[in-house]
């Protein structure tokens, strides 16, 4: 009898902990933690569209997603992001591709002065395009999503009402935006954003050349007293993901990010133009920046300066094996 009780008793257990361990290796096995990396602060709309992602993503895959966000550069910085993605440092990173022009030719074609009026519209473009061509400079990693900033105005401690005014003045930008600076026959100084900060509170440069969003979100505001309507040269910038941390995804949860990769891109490209237009009316409201307007004719001597740019860029990658003219002729088909 005693004996008979020692062994039912023995098998319950035995049953309970087989019941909990393979519980336990289901819930551990289940649970994926991805890490994302991110150059510039919280506030600012990168990281925005960072957060909703992950939201998006650890509520699509009812939990059995979770990803640790790094804004700030805590885990990349702006200029290691590609390469520290491909080496696993970081599973997901957002890069400006402006920032390292020769690397990603192709996608950054969308910087030229093609047209790009906001933000969503280049979002848009930009993924098209990348999709369409596949460039090669992707080749080593996945592509979450795509998008662009809304087109460059310049942000400035003295007013610049016109070409004059601009001459020698150290802004910053890069890329394809510092190209337009020069053009216009200012001193473009480049860096990454988050390190304009400081740039200006030394006085290293005068203004910048970007997106105006920043002046609430980096509150550049309380430097740059003013604006000067331009409406030029937007940045690129790409969501990308380590190969072998994508490989080792159960193939449903790749599937809820390739379902979100297009929605991600309008997404963001809607909140920047939304976030402009509360940036600009705090800026006035707030801060007594002054907007200044181009007239429409010395506006067309400041576009006129930059047209060379795109028969420059499709010189280069025609040289470099690209289908330059295609490209080009899609990225405006693409806007519209
Ligand atoms: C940008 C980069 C980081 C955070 C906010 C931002 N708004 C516009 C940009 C574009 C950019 O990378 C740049 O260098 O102007």
């Amino acid at each position: 009898m005693i004996k008979r009780t020692m062994l039912f008793g023995t098998m319950f257990i035995f049953v309970i902990v087989t019941c909990l361990s393979l519980f336990a290796t289901v819930a551990v096995a289940g649970k994926i933690t991805l890490n994302y990396a991110n150059f510039p602060p919280a506030p600012t709309f990168p990281c925005v569209q960072m957060e909703r992602w992950k939201t998006e993503v650890e509520k699509r895959t009812s939990g059995q997603v979770e990803v640790k966000t790094f804004p700030g550069g805590t885990l990349l910085g702006a200029k290691e992001m590609m390469d520290g993605v491909i080496a696993g440092q970081a599973d997901i990173g957002n890069i400006c591709m402006a920032y390292q022009p020769g690397r990603f030719i192709v996608t950054n074609a969308t910087s030229l002065p093609l047209g790009i009026g906001d933000a969503r519209s280049g979002s848009i473009a930009l993924l098209k395009l990348y999709e369409k061509y596949k460039p090669e400079a992707f080749k080593d990693v996945v592509v979450l999503t795509m998008f662009t900033n809304a087109p460059g105005n310049i942000m400035s401690k003295q007013p610049v009402r016109n070409m004059a005014d601009l001459k020698g003045m150290d802004l910053r930008a890069s890329g394809d935006s510092a190209t337009i600076l020069k053009a216009w026959g200012a001193n473009p100084v480049g860096m990454p954003m988050p390190a304009t900060v400081e740039a200006l509170q030394k006085g290293t440069v005068k203004g910048l050349f970007s997106s105006l969003e920043v002046m609430k979100d980096f509150k550049f505001a309380e430097n740059c007293k003013y604006i000067t309507m331009v409406d030029a040269g937007i940045y690129p910038f790409a969501v990308i993901m380590n190969k072998d941390s994508w490989d080792k995804l159960p193939a449903d949860v790749q599937q809820v990010m390739m379902d979100l990769k297009e929605e991600q891109a309008i997404w963001t490209g809607e909140y920047m133009d939304q976030q402009i237009k509360d940036a600009v009316a705090w800026s006035k409201e707030e801060q007594g920046v002054e907007v200044i307007t181009l007239s429409a004719d010395e506006k067309a001597e400041w576009d006129e300066k930059i047209t060379f740019m795109v028969d420059d860029w499709i010189e280069k990658a025609r040289a470099k094996g690209f289908p330059a003219e295609a490209i080009i002729k899609d990225i405006k088909a693409f806007i519209q």
